[in-house]
């Protein structure tokens, strides 16, 4: 059993619609620290504090409010940091996915200390592998894996010291089915391995988590899994700022969290991009919850 700190980040500077901020209340309502103390880990829980763009001046159009989330990702970063430090899990709960820049910095800190290598489960509709110069929106939350790999914004890729947080081989992008045109030349460049709704539709989510756990087992010592709601069918979680048609069903989503669980190297964990305002009597938020269990290692028998 684990002492879990949970670490709300009520950002929504990063995505083009506002709500997700409240994700952290949504989470907290669908009884997230309960449902971990059930299963007998002891949690405590706190929020970073952040700006809303009501109270903020926005700088520049292709990374939009970017000081602020520098701001909020470096302090991410260090709770991220000392937590790890600390022989705690960090449980992060966005907020839009830009929190994810904060999160692996300080995940990747703590562990060039420890000297641990760290592979990273993304779970999305995107490849969040946007930068200024290739985003149509200049939303970052459409950036934070490029930038964990060293590519984009140099005040982002610099919080928690500038070294590259990430090796590509490390990453696997799961349930992919929406990229931009110049972003999908990023990834395929980058050396990622990007598995598609269509991989996951020819092979399934079994094969596709035995082969990842098997490269993650040769390469990593610790794995983090940082999954964005809108990874999943709009059918079963509404309540997300970019829903994608097509996405991963309920059985799919949980038995990718279920076989993470078993091979019992996940130290951390982040959910994102919730978003209470777009969403049906807090389903999705529960559906998270849900999710969070089986990553923690609730089974079936
Ligand atoms: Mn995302």
């Amino acid at each position: 059993m684990r002492h879990v700190r949970i670490i709300g980040v009520p950002l929504d500077l990063g995505a083009g619609r506002r709500g997700c901020d409240m994700g952290p209340s949504a989470l907290r309502i669908a009884g997230i620290k309960q449902r971990l103390q059930a299963i007998g880990h002891t949690v405590s829980d706190a929020d970073i504090p952040v700006g809303i763009p009501e109270h903020l001046a926005e700088q520049q159009s292709s990374a939009k409010y970017l000081s602020e989330i520098v701001r909020v990702t470096q302090a991410t970063a260090d709770e991220v940091e000392e937590t790890i430090l600390a022989g705690q899990f960090p449980l992060i709960i966005g907020g839009d996915h830009s929190v994810a820049i904060g999160t692996i910095a300080g995940l990747a800190k703590a562990y060039r200390t420890q000297g641990k290598k760290l592979g990273v489960i993304w779970v999305d509709a995107h490849a969040d592998m946007n930068t200024p110069g290739s985003s149509p929106s200049g939303n970052i939350h459409g950036m934070p894996l490029a930038v964990n790999l060293g590519i984009g914004s140099p005040e982002l890729c610099s919080i928690s010291g500038d070294f590259q947080k990430l090796d590509p081989k490390n990453v696997a992008l799961i349930g992919i089915r929406n990229l931009d045109i110049a972003e999908q030349r990023i990834v395929r460049e980058s050396g990622v391995h990007a598995f598609t709704m269509g991989d996951i539709d020819r092979i399934g989510m079994a094969a596709i988590m035995d082969k990842v756990l098997g490269f993650m087992k040769e390469q990593v010592d610790v794995i983090h899994i940082s999954f964005d709601l809108d990874g999943l069918d709009p059918f079963i979680a509404p309540g997300v700022g970019t829903p994608v048609e097509g996405g991963l069903t309920y059985r799919e989503a949980h038995l990718l969290m279920e076989m993470v669980a078993a091979s019992g190297m996940m130290c951390s964990m982040e959910v994102v991009e919730d978003n209470p305002v777009l969403d049906i009597r807090n389903q999705t938020a529960n559906l998270a919850a849900e999710l969070i269990e089986s990553g923690f290692g609730k089974v079936i028998l």
